[in-house]
């Protein structure tokens, strides 16, 4: 549980059980994303304290709520960051895969009904994206969770709960990134390096990873980068360092780091006639963009990415099953393998940038 201005202390909880379209879940493993830091720092927007934050888990149904069919006690599931209603306007576009209960559009601090589920020492406690999963039962409502696999390991496919899928899904869905083609990735976190595994996957013929972590190299060239670069070492800045190894620019650039300055290098890195600049990360609260619109003039496109645009119900289990039939690697990204009761700690080693993906069993 999060209380502003302090680390995450860990409470007794009191989990109401599911009313009508919700689910109770027993959380079996969760990890932390870069998201879940910003929460801590108070840097992501319209949350409540005090919270229970974690969006990176999977657990099994426990108890179910009038109206739920689309799962039943036992199940292993995956709650889902990102709702997918089914019903609204955006659910039904294919175009995009934000639905208009998210976060962006209104507030997930409380269940739909404007109540929340959590109460500590007699005191109501906020859900986080309506699916807290740093707590041992959580509730969530049906648009936010997903069957997957009886045989998938749950320490492992939690990460498909966020940090894989929105790397991943930002080069594979996003960019759409061509077989022979040119990539940057500014920021080789869990978000970073699994966008190089979709470039790679995607054919690409040059992917140059870019951190101010040098530690970070080694993975991400594992995983298909082949070359790895630090701004700091360089003079120029690194948009023209990345121009000048590829000719004209890159193909495409992604920048998966939540900074507007990295964003703006990323956008000035890509080919002026035909690039493609991605922003996975969230920028702070209130950022503004500034760059001359002539570079837009002759073919770049600036595009965002969110949880790289799947729609979660739809796509999370088949990408789960993509995972058992090992069409993906996501388990080298976990570092760490820690009980829930050193999460803080998790959380001093994502900061020090001595961990890619922390996972917390044994709550
Ligand atoms: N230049 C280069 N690299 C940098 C810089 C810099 N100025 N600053 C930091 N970095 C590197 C760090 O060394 C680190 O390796 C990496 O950037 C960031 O990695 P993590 O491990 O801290 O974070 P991730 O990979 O878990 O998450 C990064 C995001 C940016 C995607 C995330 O924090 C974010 O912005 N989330 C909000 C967007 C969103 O909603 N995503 C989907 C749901 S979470
Ligand atoms: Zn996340
Ligand atoms: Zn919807």
């Amino acid at each position: 549980m999060k209380t502003i201005g302090k680390s995450l202390s860990i409470e007794e909880v009191e989990v109401a059980p599911p009313k009508a379209r919700e689910v109770r879940v027993k959380i079996v493993a969760t990890g932390i994303c870069g998201t879940d830091d910003h929460v801590l720092k108070g840097s992501f927007p319209n949350v409540d304290f005090p919270v229970i934050p974690g969006h990176e888990g999977a657990g099994i149904v426990e108890s179910v709520g009038e109206g739920v069919t689309c799962v039943k006690p036992g199940d292993k599931v995956i709650p889902l960051c990102l709702p997918q209603c089914g019903e609204c306007s955006f659910c039904l576009n294919p175009n995009t895969n934000c639905c208009l209960q998210t976060h962006l559009y209104q507030s997930q601090n409380l269940m739909p009904d404007k109540t929340s589920r959590f109460t500590c020492k007699g005191k109501q406690v906020y859900h986080f994206l309506w699916i807290s999963t740093f707590s041992e039962y959580t509730v969530m409502p049906d648009s936010t969770v997903v069957r997957i696999d009886d045989a998938a390991p749950l320490d492992k496919v939690c990460l498909f709960g966020c940090g894989f899928p929105t790397g991943y899904g930002a080069a594979v869905n996003t960019a759409k990134v061509a077989p022979g083609s040119t990539c940057a990735v500014f920021g080789l976190g869990g978000v970073g390096l699994s966008v190089i595994m979709g470039c790679e996957a995607s054919g690409a013929s040059q992917i140059i990873g870019i951190d101010i972590n040098k530690d970070k190299f080694a993975t991400a060239k594992d995983l298909g980068a082949t070359e790895c670069i630090n701004p700091q070492d360089f003079e120029k800045p690194i948009q023209e360092v990345l121009v000048e190894m590829t000719g004209h620019g890159v193909d495409y650039a992604f920048e998966a780091i939540g900074r507007v300055d990295t964003l703006t290098a990323a956008l000035a890195s890509c080919h002026r006639g035909s690039g493609v600049c991605v922003m996975v990360g969230e920028p702070p609260p209130g950022s503004q963009l500034s760059f001359d619109p002539m570079m837009l003039f002759t073919g770049l496109t600036l595009k965002g990415s969110i949880l790289g645009g799947w729609k979660m119900k739809d796509s999370i289990p088949k990408l789960v099953t993509g995972y058992l039939q090992k069409k993906f690697k996501p388990d080298v990204l976990i570092t760490h393998n820690l009980p829930f009761s050193e999460i803080n700690e998790g959380f001093e080693l994502l900061r020090a940038g001595k961990s890619i993906k922390n996972i917390f069993i044994d709550f």
